[in-house]
């Protein structure tokens, strides 16, 4: 039923019920956990940078780690991440280096898309993580196209899309879900539904009772699940896409969660929102979640938490300095990747900026 809420982790990190762990063993815990820390000192490091002035832009994802690592682990190494722009944690996942990562952030030499984005619109061709696309909602089409195109190339990978409740209320995700729902694509559309778009609150956006019954409108099926219980994001995520995978069509997640901080750098919801509304959901942080079960387990403690933030502290000092060697893009850069054959005006400027003067073929004047 698209209205009930799966969950399987209690806020005090407590199992609602054994039956239901799903099969994760100890050092893939361990591994995701990492991975939530991890998304959130890299945000919490960015966000300062933007503030000195060192970075353009950032999103970040705080209360969102579980709903958006969860998923992401749910899917093999072939699978695609369509991310929308506030999916970290999903590229860490899919094995992103954070030194690409934040390459791109600086879009200096070594950024794999050449300094041509807007900073956190990071892509992976070889890891299968899509460009990010800032306009809300534009993403689920590709998603569903990427996933029939499998199908029709005879593979078994399938298309996990992010986006956020907001996207719920644009054309591209109706008709995106419909065309998914007509031809079973093998689709995930995971709803990262954190309560805001930007300054607008969800039930400003929609009538519905919830965002996963909107699947039902579509023939597909809706899952609402608990966005800040890591196993029980994971959980419902591995069976929408063994499903997906067998043929029998896509599933739309909500992952019910919250946006604890701004929409991202340029925006301050302290104009928009009360704090009273944020605090309970710190009290249902993710991590801590996580954590409380973890060392309930036997499995965490202080020493070990000391020795994770540490090592986490270090590998972003060090990325962060090897990044800062990197200076930016070389010009020429900006003239390659469009044409199979530069048409000669592009070349004539190509040279003209790029090349020193003794070098360059083109006369003056014609
Ligand atoms: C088509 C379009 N309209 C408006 C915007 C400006 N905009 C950027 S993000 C955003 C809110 C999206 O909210 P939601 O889908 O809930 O995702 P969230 O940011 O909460 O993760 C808006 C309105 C845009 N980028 N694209
Ligand atoms: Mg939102």
């Amino acid at each position: 039923m698209p209205g009930t809420m799966i969950s399987i982790l209690s806020p005090d990190g407590d199992l609602k019920s054994e039956a239901d762990i799903p099969a994760l063993r100890l050092d893939q815990q361990l591994h995701l956990y990492r991975l939530m820390c991890l998304n959130r000192r890299v945000d919490d490091q960015m966000i300062r940078l933007q503030r000195q002035g060192r970075l353009g832009f950032y999103v970040g994802s705080r209360g969102e780690e579980a709903a958006i690592i969860g998923s992401a682990f749910a899917l093999e190494r072939r699978d695609w991440v369509v991310p929308c722009y506030r999916e970290l944690g999903a590229a860490l996942v899919k094995g992103f280096p954070l030194i690409d990562l934040v390459c791109q952030f600086f879009g200096n030499s070594r950024d794999l898309t050449k300094g041509r984005q807007m900073p956190n619109h990071y892509a992976s061709r070889d890891l299968r993580v899509t460009s990010i696309s800032s306009p809300v909602g534009s993403q689920i089409p590709h998603a569903i196209g990427l996933a029939l195109g499998a199908r029709l190339a005879g593979r078994d990978d399938v298309a996990l899309v992010y986006f956020g409740d907001g996207a719920t209320s644009q054309g591209d995700f109706h008709v995106a879900t419909n065309f998914a729902g007509v031809f079973k694509t093998p689709t995930i559309l995971f709803c990262r539904n954190n309560q805001w778009a930007i300054s607008v609150p969800v039930e400003s956006q929609t009538a519905s009772r919830n965002l996963a019954i909107k699947a039902t409108a579509y023939g597909i099926e809706g899952v609402r699940v608990d966005g800040n219980d890591i196993f029980a994001v994971y959980h419902v995520t591995s069976k929408a896409v063994a499903k997906a995978r067998r043929g029998e069509g896509p599933t739309l997640i909500e992952a019910v969660t919250y946006r604890r901080g701004g929409h991202s750098t340029s925006d301050d919801p302290n104009s928009y929102r009360d704090d009273a509304e944020v605090e309970p959901w710190v009290e249902r942080d993710p991590i801590l979640r996580f954590r409380l079960y973890l060392t309930r387990q036997g499995h965490w403690d202080d020493d070990k938490e000391q020795a994770l933030e540490d090592e986490i502290r270090a590998l972003i000092r060090s990325t962060l300095e090897e990044a800062s060697r990197s200076g930016p893009p070389s010009l020429d850069t900006i003239f390659g990747d469009v044409y199979d054959e530069m048409p000669w005006h592009l070349r004539e400027q190509m040279e003209s900026v790029c090349m020193p003067e003794e070098f360059q073929t083109v006369e003056q004047g014609t």
